[in-house]
């Protein structure tokens, strides 16, 4: 592939693309992971490609929530591994919960080359430099982030078939979940099962987006730093947390981009 040059105005968005098209090549990924890419970069594009403010908001909601969570886990899929899996590994090691690789196009091949490439990522997070702010034992904590997925223990009651599959420790045990891309059925049942169901999606319309307790309508990568600095910092949450006003307002900047 050809190389990016560092000039290049959308630079970041050409690393996304080939991060995507490598990991297919390496069977990381579903088979329609780059028509949801597709999907989120069409997004991305009419949300001027930048953290809004109410993205920024809903951030911080949800770093404030994970932080207050008995039982916070960050589940991942193939697509939010590849993209911001290091990102979340971080994200993880700071509120010390788990990860849990839960995949909408599950085999058992796909699972554990995911296990394989989210351990690496992990090792390679515990020896980065501590994040600003905080204070510990970085690579200790880092390596202490338990990656759950692979045992199948835990089921989602009200799902059928392979969607219900989750770990017992993990998403069936969690009371706060964040779950980048989303599928809306599942989503819907998680939050009828009285959990926080925290969803990243760049479209404001997708049925995940509309059902989610917080929607954070902002590209994985790029959230998953923000949200990093929020777990950090002293967050607290809003009294009341209005989701579909923040949707509206992500509509809004859409539209208001299209007829500039
Ligand atoms: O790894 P698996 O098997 O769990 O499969 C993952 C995919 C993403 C392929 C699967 O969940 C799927 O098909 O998803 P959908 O139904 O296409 O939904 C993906 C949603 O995520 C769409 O609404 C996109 O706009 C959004 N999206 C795509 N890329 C990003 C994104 N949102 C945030 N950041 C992105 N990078």
């Amino acid at each position: 592939m050809a190389k990016i040059p560092q000039s290049h105005p959308r630079r970041k968005s050409l690393i996304s693309r080939k991060t995507i098209v490598e990991a297919t090549k390496n069977g990381l990924l579903a088979d329609s992971a780059m028509i949801a890419h597709g999907r989120g970069e069409a997004f991305d594009y009419l949300l001027g490609e930048k953290t809004s403010d109410i993205a920024e908001l809903s951030i911080k909601e949800s770093a404030a929530r994970l932080k207050l969570a008995k039982n916070p886990v960050i589940s991942i899929n193939g697509n939010t591994a590849v993209l911001a899996g290091k990102a979340l590994i971080r994200v993880a090691a700071v509120l010390q919960c788990p990860i849990e690789i839960n995949i909408y196009y599950r085999t058992e091949e796909r699972m554990e080359k995911l296990y394989d490439f989210v351990k690496l990522q992990r090792l390679n997070v515990s020896k980065e430099e501590k994040p600003k702010n905080w204070a510990g034992n970085w690579e200790k904590t880092v390596m202490a982030v338990k990656i759950l997925g692979r045992e199948e223990d835990g089921r989602i009651e009200g799902l059928e078939g392979p969607r219900s599959i989750c770990s017992a420790e993990g998403i069936e045990k969690a009371d706060v979940i964040l779950v980048p891309l989303e599928d809306g059925d599942r989503c819907e049942v998680l939050v009828s099962l009285g959990k926080e169901v925290l969803v990243v999606d760049l479209n404001p319309l997708s049925r995940s987006a509309k059902m989610a307790t917080v929607t954070i309508v902002d590209e994985v990568s790029r959230m998953a730093d923000l949200l990093l600095e929020y777990v950090i910092a002293n967050t607290s949450k809003e009294a009341q947390w209005d989701n579909d006003a923040a949707l509206k307002e992500s509509l809004r900047i859409i539209s208001n981009n299209a007829n500039k």
